[in-house]
């Protein structure tokens, strides 16, 4: 997978369990493309590379991150993981897998123990787009050019819903 944005210190890190997920991630990562938020875009996945789990949940405050963006499905365990192994706020989007139609992966998000905070998103394609608004809203609070981007982005949002049905 590519890196989605050139810069070199992503302050937002999406991650994903398969790269069966990229296609509703994608999703995400494009809207921040359109925002201009530098971003990165790895494969981690809990279950399949444990190490590389650990490496990216422990190196994500030295690499400056301010928001973790992570989408799993089924046994969706890598949010939750991964907050547990850093401050750095984790978004959890839950992928919609095929048994259960996602329900095992919001409720795999959503579900955590107090003290380890993961803020769950909708189930698939709607969960991806606002994981990344939410992510760059969180960003636009110390970034005056990015909110005004982000408000411009609104904006375009409203005036592209019509009075009435065609
Ligand atoms: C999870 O298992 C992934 O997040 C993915 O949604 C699901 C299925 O993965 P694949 O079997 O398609 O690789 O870890």
């Amino acid at each position: 997978m590519s890196e989605a944005k050139a810069e070199i210190d992503p302050k937002i890190g999406m991650i994903m369990g398969s790269q069966s997920d990229w296609s509703t991630m994608k999703l995400g990562a494009d809207i921040l493309e359109q925002l201009g938020v530098a971003h990165d875009v790895q494969i981690v996945s809990a279950h399949r590379t444990p190490d590389r789990l650990y490496d990216y949940a422990k190196s994500a405050v030295s690499r400056g991150l301010n928001v973790i963006i992570a989408g799993a499905g089924g046994a969706a365990h890598l949010p939750g993981m991964i907050a547990s192994m850093t401050r750095i706020p984790v978004l959890g989007v839950p992928i919609q897998s095929k048994a259960l139609n996602g329900m095992d992966s919001l409720l795999s998000i959503a579900q955590m123990p107090a003290g380890i905070p993961v803020g769950t998103l909708a189930i698939g394609e709607a969960g991806a787009k606002n994981a990344a608004l939410l992510a760059a809203a969180i960003l636009a609070n110390n970034d005056a050019s990015l909110a005004n981007r982000l408000d411009a982005w609104r904006a375009a949002q409203s005036a592209a819903v019509a009075d009435k049905p065609e």
